[in-house]
């Protein structure tokens, strides 16, 4: 037992490896990490990142053909947990572009509509936002004021979005509004530009730094016919771009752990107090532990919902239990180890502390979730030695 476990890095150590093929396993993307402190810093959108990501076909990756990967949806979780380890920001603006923008055209649009936007939005040439919540209604969309109301030659849309990502450099935006003549939620696509049409920032956020966020006004705001999504109508049509992207963000979530664990890991290696590394304290190791160990489940339940979601097994209940459980551990254990850098905390060079910020929202956005707390001494020990290499329990 013990030989198999260290077999297994301790940044894989329920050898997840082992359960992926090998298309999945070469899913990697190391080169957003050196950008990462300036779009943090400056909150400035960096416009050579989704073609970057579109060149590797990483946008909208399970849609089939309009120049999309076309791969499965296990791949897609993959993808969200590589981005996300670099920064939830970043992931935040490949997965409204794939599952909340490049989804809700592939699934309810016509073909005319799939051909105009899906290759652009394949290749980041044009950025897309999805908004449904608003001022009054966050957690509950069903009681959303925007209208769109049927003219000669099309609709008039008013009412406005908020916390949108994406908005202010958008292009494209998928609304979702109330249409006036049967009471049912409908989506349309809008275009930067359009006379009524505002997207301004929110700026100052304390998390999500590298992704830009804003609202959306619009003022009578007239589109042709070819600007509704046709084939999607009622709740159902805007939850089943959420099932996506919340499927996504449970991979996403964790692979942020993963690197709070391989930092603070580092550190609490090379640091010494009491003449001691850091590593060498049961505190130390029970809070490494606690952290590896559900970075390591979360994957697992996250590798099984995507097998589901591939196979047409998937049930939206299943996506909710691993945003929720993934979330919200990934939080609560970023912000437990986040304690070993002592001082240094506090630096946005140590990288930690951004994490724990972002996934404060990411457990907020597409509904939150509660954060257990528990506690198990022995078995942490057991695999902290094994994590650490350095026997805690006994001289
Ligand atoms: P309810 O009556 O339960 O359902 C209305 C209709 O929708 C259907 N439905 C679903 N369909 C597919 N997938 C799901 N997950 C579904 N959940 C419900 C349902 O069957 C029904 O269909 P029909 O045909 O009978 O009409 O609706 P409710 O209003 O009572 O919903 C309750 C609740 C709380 C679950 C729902 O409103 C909810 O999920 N609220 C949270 C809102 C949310 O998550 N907003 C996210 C906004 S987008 C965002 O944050 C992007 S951040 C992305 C990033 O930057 O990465
Ligand atoms: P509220 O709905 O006001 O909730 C406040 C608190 O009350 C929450 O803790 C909630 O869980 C709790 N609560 C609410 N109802 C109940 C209840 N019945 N019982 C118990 N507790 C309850 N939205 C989009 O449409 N598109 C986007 O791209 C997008 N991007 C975002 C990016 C960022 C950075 C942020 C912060 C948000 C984004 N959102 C987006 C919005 C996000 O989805 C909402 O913030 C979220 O759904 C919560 O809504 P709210 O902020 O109005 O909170």
């Amino acid at each position: 037992m013990a030989i198999l476990f260290s077999a297994c890095t301790s940044s894989d150590p329920l050898n997840l490896e082992s359960l992926l093929t090998e298309e999945e396993i070469a899913i990697r993307y190391e080169n957003l990490a050196p950008r990462v402190l300036e779009g943090w810093r400056t909150e400035r959108f960096n416009h050579d990142i989704l073609p970057e990501m579109g060149k590797l076909g990483l946008l909208g990756p399970t849609i089939q053909g309009y120049g999309c990967a076309g791969v499965n949806n296990v791949a897609y979780g993959l993808i969200a947990r590589e981005i996300e380890r670099v920064d939830s920001g970043y992931r935040s603006t490949a997965s409204v572009q794939s599952s909340l923008v490049m989804h809700p055209i592939n699934e309810f649009g016509t073909e005319a509509q799939k051909e105009r936007y899906l290759p652009r939005l394949a290749k980041g040439e044009i950025v897309g936002c999805f908004g449904l919540t608003e001022a009054n209604h966050g957690s509950d969309p069903a009681g959303m004021e925007t209208t769109a109301e049927e003219t000669d030659g099309g609709f008039v849309l008013n009412g406005s979005k908020t916390w949108i990502s994406n908005a202010p450099v958008a292009d494209i935006f998928v609304i979702w509004a109330r249409c006036k003549w049967d009471g049912k939620v409908r989506g349309f696509v809008l275009e930067k530009g359009m006379k009524g049409l505002e997207a301004p920032a929110i700026k100052n956020k304390v998390a999500l730094r590298a992704s830009l966020t804003g609202s959306i006004f619009m003022d009578s705001v007239r589109v042709g016919h070819d600007s509704l999504l046709p084939r999607g109508q009622g709740l159902s049509a805007p939850f089943s771009c959420l099932n996506s992207a919340r499927y996504g963000i449970s991979w996403g979530v964790m692979g942020a752990l993963e690197d709070c664990i391989q930092k603070t890991l580092a550190y609490a290696l090379e640091r010494k107090q009491f003449k001691r590394p850091l590593a060498s304290f049961q505190l130390i190791q029970k809070k490494l532990v606690d952290a590896q160990t559900e970075a390591a489940l979360g994957l697992q339940a996250s590798l099984q919902v995507g097998r589901l979601k591939d196979t047409n097994k998937l049930a939206p209940e299943m996506v909710s239990m691993v945003k929720r459980n993934n979330c919200g551990k990934a939080l609560q254990h970023s912000r437990i180890i986040l304690d070993i850098l002592g001082g240094n905390a506090s630096s946005d060079e140590y990288h930690v502390g951004r994490h724990v910020a972002n996934l404060q929202v990411v457990n907020t956005y597409e509904a939150d979730n509660l954060i257990p707390l528990l506690i198990q001494d022995i078995h942490g020990l057991i695999l902290g030695k094994a994590m650490t290499g350095i026997q805690a329990f006994a001289n």
